[in-house]
């Protein structure tokens, strides 16, 4: 946006304390009291906005305190009056000749957004200089961590949401972050993005469940989420998320055979292997894989002593 000022324009005097000149301009304080007093007194007052954007190189020309003096007023000589609390006397360069502002300096709407400060001529006209820095888009998006983990139980209901940590962007309004999308990794749209507005202005952001986790087809969704923001161009911000579907116990062991019989000789040596058993290929997890050889131990034991007739079958259940 290219600066721009508002012009001068008559008010009412708004009376104040006394206030001290800036150490850089080395102007007698006593002088410059008495002046203001005089000021109160016989005040004509002139009133002058500016603006201009954020980051400018040292040296921009902000405005000339000149367009605020009432009509007819003449400038000249400057007295510069203003609160050390303000950042006037650091961060802009005032010719109390000519009225000429420029910045002493990169400005950071980040940091501060506006100054201001009372001009007096030597005649006792004062401007009120109020100084507008506007934002521009100098920061894009950006999460706080660049990496996160997320373990999600296969078969979460559609809907379920779980809340992630929002991005940052240090600028306002349409400057800030607008949305946040799933860039890739999200595999049959299993995962939809839910935004929602605070009134601290964060946009926070849920992970929503949008379709069947089955941990036995996909285990790990591996996302690239982004943050944008409104300016033009648009900066984004990204981050991975890598969501893992934990398993839960939704698979029986299924058996080969529903039944297995075996005949053996009644000599058979003892630890002899009589038959095996095997199961169907199934998509079975770790968890299950515990639990059917858990059922192998309780099931299949060792025979001890010589093998009666009555011993020579053995008929094997699943236990799921
Ligand atoms: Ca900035
Ligand atoms: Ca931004
Ligand atoms: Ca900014
Ligand atoms: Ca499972």
């Amino acid at each position: 946006m290219p600066i721009t000022s508002k012009g001068s324009r008559p008010r009412a005097r708004v009376s104040g304390p006394c206030v001290r000149s800036s150490p850089r301009r080395q102007k007698p304080l006593v002088y410059l009291c008495a002046l203001l007093i005089l000021v109160q007194s016989t005040a004509v007052l002139g009133a002058l906005e500016l603006q201009l954007d954020e980051e400018q190189p040292a040296g921009t020309i902000v405005g000339d305190i000149s367009a605020g003096l009432p009509p007819g007023e003449i400038g000249g000589l400057y007295f510069i009056s203003d609160h050390e609390s303000t950042g006037v006397s650091n961060d802009l360069d005032i010719d109390e000749t000519t009225g000429i502002i420029t910045t002493a300096r990169r400005l950071d709407r980040e940091e501060r957004d506006h100054y201001s400060f009372i001009a007096v001529t030597m005649t006792g006209v004062t401007v009120e200089v109020s100084i507008t820095v506007n934002d521009i888009n100098d920061h894009a998006p950006a999460f706080p961590k660049k990496k996160a983990v997320l373990k999600i139980p296969e078969h979460t209901a559609v809907g379920t949401r779980f809340s992630l940590e929002p991005a940052t962007d240090a600028d306002e309004d349409q400057l800030t972050i607008q949305g946040y999308a799933v860039r890739e990794g999200n595999i049959g749209q299993a995962f939809r993005l839910e935004t929602k507005r605070a009134a601290n202005k964060v946009l926070y952001l849920d992970l929503v469940v949008n379709g069947l986790l089955d941990r036995e087809k996909r285990s790990l969704y591996t996302m690239v989420l982004e943050a944008f923001d409104g300016g033009s161009p648009r900066r984004m911000g990204s981050m991975t998320l890598e969501v893992i579907v934990t398993d839960i116990n939704d698979h029986a062991p299924v058996f080969n055979q529903t039944r297995y019989h075996a005949i053996i000789s009644e000599s058979l040596p003892q630890g002899s292997s009589i038959l095996q058993v095997s199961l169907e290929s199934c998509p079975c997890s770790d968890s299950e894989s515990i639990h059917q050889e858990q059922f192998f131990c309780l099931h299949i034991h060792v025979v001890q002593g010589p093998l009666n007739f009555k011993d020579f079958l053995y008929l094997f259940r699943c236990l799921q």
